[in-house]
């Protein structure tokens, strides 16, 4: 582990510019330290040289682009940044991801954010069901925070698109939906992301392509998305999530062998949380390298308690579907939770084992650690700002509460994007709802 403690922080590097220019521009920059020979003499103070390559393409851009770059990129120089070394993947068919992982504190401060929400909404969302106020299914997603928050940060949400199964809070949250419409859509209340017609299952958004309750069949789904944005040229990356238990569906094989065929974009995401149901993952498959399941397929293990390795593998395997084709990643986590709420969780795992992941593994606690280390935050200061998040939880908690149900007339809505509903068996269409 070494930090480099520079004096100020901005962006990451990763995300300044598109890749045609920015990311061509990374290339041939470099930090020169004093005394070192350039082809304009020796470097009197640590500073960043613009080579002639990069000047001439700065060059290229149009004046405000190139001066937005520059900025940019200057101030990543002088960010607070740490490396730190991730776990080397288990792989197959490919090499692995290089384990040096680099932290700015604004992206510790970011992933921090994100996961401790989560956490609370989960935890206020299990309240809520247990005082009968989320009746249905809903599956929480605590433990495995460090999965959503790690992959959104590695791909590109402008191009790629995410499908997953039942435990989708959390991928709603990160990808943009706000904390009270996930809660909303959980009370069944018309302010909710699926204007409360969805549930914990069924929530959608902005390259989100849910939520899906039917075990293996966000695989196609996913494959699909991929083969679309190869048609249309969107340069896109469409990742597919399922569990272990899901692992097994025949329609994950076949969703791997036309995305092989087809060069299919698609990043196709084993979350091995150890449990399908009551069932652990050595009872359920004959084969638990879920990595390797893909046959032709390469694939990696990853380290999913890790913000940091999930990042830096989610930018790797993006690069190589964009480029190759589809490739599979098994990420190892553990939910916390029952399956879901109706889950005594009691019958099938012992609580030291839970116990034990918490206390280790916790992603939330890993970051903290790092921030600590660091000297960007200390305890005290974390918990102040945790403290922060549950209040903004609780309020969204509330406003959710006090919003009305969605109306009866909306049972009959949204059925067909963008096309008129052709009837409805039973039901006169034509008909309007006091009609009805
Ligand atoms: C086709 C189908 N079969 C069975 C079910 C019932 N079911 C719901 S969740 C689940 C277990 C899935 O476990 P896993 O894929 O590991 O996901 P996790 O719940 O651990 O996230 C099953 C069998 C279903 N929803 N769909
Ligand atoms: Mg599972």
């Amino acid at each position: 582990m070494m930090a480099d403690t520079s004096s100020s922080y901005g962006e990451d590097l990763s995300t300044t510019g598109d890749e045609a220019d920015g990311g061509s521009m990374m290339n041939v920059m470099h930090m020169m330290k004093p005394g070192q020979e350039t082809a304009m003499g020796p470097v009197k103070s640590t500073e960043i040289i613009l080579e002639p390559e990069m000047l001439s393409t700065l060059c290229r851009l149009s004046a405000s682009r190139a001066s937005a770059h520059v900025s940019a990129l200057s101030r990543a120089y002088t960010t607070d940044v740490a490396t730190y070394e991730t776990r080397v993947c288990d792989t197959h068919k490919i090499d692995p991801p290089g384990t040096a992982a680099e932290l700015t504190k604004d992206q510790a401060f970011e992933y921090l954010e994100k996961m401790m929400t989560i956490r609370r909404m989960e935890t206020s969302a299990g309240e809520l069901y247990r005082a009968k106020k989320i009746r249905g299914f809903c599956h929480l997603y605590s433990g495995q925070e460090a999965l959503c928050v790690g992959m959104v940060a590695g791909l590109d949400m402008a191009k790629d698109g995410i499908t997953t199964a039942y435990r989708c809070h959390g991928w709603a949250y990160t990808l943009g939906t706000p904390v009270e419409q996930v809660i909303s859509e959980l009370l069944g209340r018309a302010s909710g992301c699926s204007k409360g017609k969805g549930g914990s299952m069924h929530m959608y958004g902005d390259h989100f392509y849910g939520g899906n309750g039917i075990v293996g069949a966000q695989v196609p789904i996913a494959a699909g998305i991929g083969l679309a944005y190869k048609y249309l040229d969107q340069q896109g990356v469409s990742v597919g999530l399922y569990g272990d238990g899901a692992s097994n569906q025949g329609q994950c094989f076949e969703a791997y062998n036309i995305a092989h065929l087809w060069k299919i974009p698609a990043i196709f995401v084993c979350e091995n949380n150890k449990y399908g149901m009551g069932t652990s993952a050595e009872r359920s498959s004959a084969n638990t390298k879920y990595y390797t399941r893909g046959d032709y397929l390469p694939g990696m293990k990853i380290d999913a308690m890790d913000v940091l390795a999930v990042r830096n593998a989610t930018e790797y395997a993006r690069e190589y579907a964009l480029n190759e084709g589809p490739i599979v990643l098994e990420m190892e986590t553990y939910r916390y939770h029952g399956h879901s709420m109706s889950d005594p969780d009691t019958t099938y795992r012992e609580k030291e084992e839970i116990k034990d992941m918490r206390s280790n593994f916790d992603p939330i606690l890993g970051l903290k650690a790092k921030m600590i280390e660091q000297g960007w935050a200390t305890e005290a200061e974390l918990k102040a700002y945790e403290k922060n998040i549950r209040a903004e939880v609780t309020k969204a908690v509330k406003f959710s509460e006090a919003q009305p149900e969605p109306p009866v007339s909306s049972l009959i809505t949204d059925i067909l994007a963008g096309e008129k509903m052709r009837g409805v068996r039973g039901c006169d269409i034509t008909l309007s709802y006091d009609e009805l």
